[in-house]
């Protein structure tokens, strides 16, 4: 069969459950009830609220530099709201709302991005994965944990983040191979926001979703509305669940568009163009202010419930900023700290050659 080929192509339509207006399209919306809606609006608001923090923080010198999430926020809480708690997470450098919906402290992110090791300590018991830079590595590292638990017979799902210019990435490729042919239960989570910093999906690839790509490792493969928190709950609840079964890996690419530039060291206005990621912005509809529709329409959130969940969000942020400012400064020592278990010849001669200042 062609790639091309229109049927196979409508396998990867984009699934939508709640519409940009506020309004369920599909049957299954059903299995929400009114207390879950309201959580993962109150979620998305923390997130929400961290991020723009996170963003003045970094504006007045007290983080170093930051990468946003903002408009991301349906895949990052969705996503992680249909995990259990013994599921293993495996976040980017951005998914600090999947992580911290998940288990992880505020404080710890804030820590990360002032430099600082104890940065990436994740709450005891948690399989939460230190923050991965090196684009599409951790797609390797859930597949093994996931293989490992399905050789030892326990029944826990990996999900690995990535964004649309990891697809890219060799790694990527090998672990879609690896986790088709031995079956791990691993969730490919894919948030396609158009962009690898400053290269477009367009001049990255000639497939035009990413979601096609499981067919090639005979794997699922779904394609949903990133912005639309129902749809992603549902469907990767369905995939945690299929892993967990014994059912395989799924790749799932959730498409969706960031407000900002790719880090606070970049510029998105360069090569983005405004006029189009604002219409993207009125066509998908902000995914946060989506489920807020939808909650008034249905009578389950009043404009008093709302700004009592702010404030009660927001002095959750400033407490674990000052948890986070109580720490003393890392010293350019623990540079060299936590990589290996043994220093290498590398990073010996490096400690050797800054010498002894701070
Ligand atoms: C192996 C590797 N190559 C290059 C980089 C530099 N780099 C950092 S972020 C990035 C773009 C990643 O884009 P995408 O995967 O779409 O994720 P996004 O940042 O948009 O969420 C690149 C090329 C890196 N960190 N790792």
């Amino acid at each position: 069969m062609a790639v091309n080929d229109r049927e196979l192509m409508q396998t990867y339509d984009t699934l939508q459950v709640l519409s940009p207006e506020g309004k369920v399209l599909a049957e299954e919306a059903s299995q929400l009830t009114a207390e879950m809606k309201r959580t993962l609006f109150e979620k998305m608001l923390s997130c929400r609220e961290f991020d723009e923090k996170a963003m003045k923080l970094q504006r007045q010198g007290r983080i170093g530099t930051y990468a946003s999430y903002k408009g991301q926020e349906a895949s990052q809480v969705g996503s992680a709201m249909a995990l259990e708690p013994m599921d293993w997470l495996f976040p980017t450098y951005r998914d600090h709302g999947a992580g911290w919906t998940h288990g992880q402290d505020w404080s710890r992110i804030l820590l990360y991005w002032m430099g600082h090791p104890d940065g990436s300590i994740t709450p005891d018991g948690l399989r939460i994965m230190p923050q991965a830079v090196p684009i599409a590595t951790q797609l390797l590292h859930a597949v093994g944990t996931g293989w490992a638990d399905k050789l030892d017979g326990k029944r826990h799902a990996s999900i690995a983040y990535f964004g649309d210019g990891a697809t890219s990435e060799g790694d990527f490729h090998e672990a879609l191979n690896f986790a088709g042919v031995f079956q791990t239960p691993t969730v490919f989570f894919c948030q396609n926001n158009g962009y690898a910093i400053s290269v477009p999906f367009s001049k990255q690839s000639a497939s035009e979703t990413i979601a096609q790509r499981a067919q090639a490792y005979d794997i699922k493969g779904v394609r949903i509305d990133g912005n639309d928190i129902f749809a992603v709950y549902l469907t990767v609840k369905e995939a945690v669940e299929r892993a967990r079964n014994g059912g395989g890996p799924t790749l799932i690419e959730a498409v969706t568009t960031r407000y900002g530039s790719h880090t606070t060291a970049d510029d998105a206005k360069k090569y983005r163009d405004q006029e189009a990621v604002q219409a993207s912005w009125a066509e998908k509809a902000d995914p946060v202010e989506r489920l807020r529709r939808h909650l008034l329409q249905e009578g389950l959130l009043t404009e008093e419930a709302e700004a009592d969940m702010t404030e009660a969000v927001r002095k959750k942020v400033d407490e674990a900023l000052e948890t986070a400012e109580s720490y003393p400064k890392p010293t350019r020592e623990s540079m060299f700290e936590h990589v290996y278990e043994s220093a290498s010849w590398m990073a010996e001669e490096q400690r050797e050659q800054r010498g002894s200042t701070r």
